[in-house]
């Protein structure tokens, strides 16, 4: 299924024409494909967020963020964490999804040459200019400052979208940002699992 949210389709299909690094849900997605190409512009027309709020964000950093981006987006398989959302953007949210252990590993060290003010980035920007500023008395710091440890940045940044888990890859029992679509989608049976045996 997909959540009631901002872009996403009211139901998930194939989607032939998907881009970049949302290629991997072209089986079944929640994104259109113009959705998938949005996700990978720097100024994008989907939030209007800027990921260099505080300077350009290192490349190696940015695919984990568009990743993250094609995950949410385009999964049609979060639906044991969909939750109402109380915000004027968007009716649902996804909520305590548990990410694998190295895909929030990995993100967090790719990200250590990475600066950001804010630890939340869903609330309180400035958004005078358009596109979200770092608010007066948020000073720009480096990701390891604001993210001590690899659960800050993958369970705060969102707003507990995630959860961090001690489960692998290819366990079932966590769900992954990154995958090799020529074996399948490795989250259509974790999310199978958690609507069976609760989240
Ligand atoms: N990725 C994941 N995993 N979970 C998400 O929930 C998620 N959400 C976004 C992108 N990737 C995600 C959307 N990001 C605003 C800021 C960021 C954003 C969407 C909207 C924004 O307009 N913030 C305002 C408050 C708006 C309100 O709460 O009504 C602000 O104060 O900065």
């Amino acid at each position: 299924m997909c959540m009631d949210a901002k872009h996403h389709k009211t139901e998930p299909g194939p989607e032939e024409a998907l881009h970049g690094q949302c290629v991997l849900w072209k089986d079944n997605a929640c994104c259109t494909a113009n959705t998938s190409m949005e996700a990978h512009q720097d100024q994008s027309y989907l939030y209007n967020f800027n990921w260099d709020h505080c300077g350009v964000m290192p490349e190696k950093c940015k695919q984990h963020f568009i990743q993250d981006t094609c995950l949410y987006e385009c999964s049609p398989n979060l639906g044991p964490w969909i939750d109402q959302a109380d915000t004027s953007w968007r009716q649902e949210r996804i909520l305590n999804v548990p990410l694998c252990k190295e895909d929030c590993e990995l993100w967090w060290e790719d990200c250590q040459d990475a600066i950001t003010c804010k630890e939340n980035w869903h609330k309180g920007w400035n958004w005078t200019s358009g596109t979200n500023r770092c608010p007066r008395g948020f000073i720009c710091q480096p990701f390891k400052y604001v993210f001590p440890r690899p659960a800050d940045l993958c369970e705060k940044i969102w707003s507990n979208s995630y959860k961090y888990t001690t489960e692998h890859r290819g366990s079932g029992r966590c769900i992954q940002m990154w995958f090799d679509s020529a074996n399948g989608n490795p989250n259509v049976a974790v999310a199978k699992y958690y609507a069976q045996n609760g989240r």
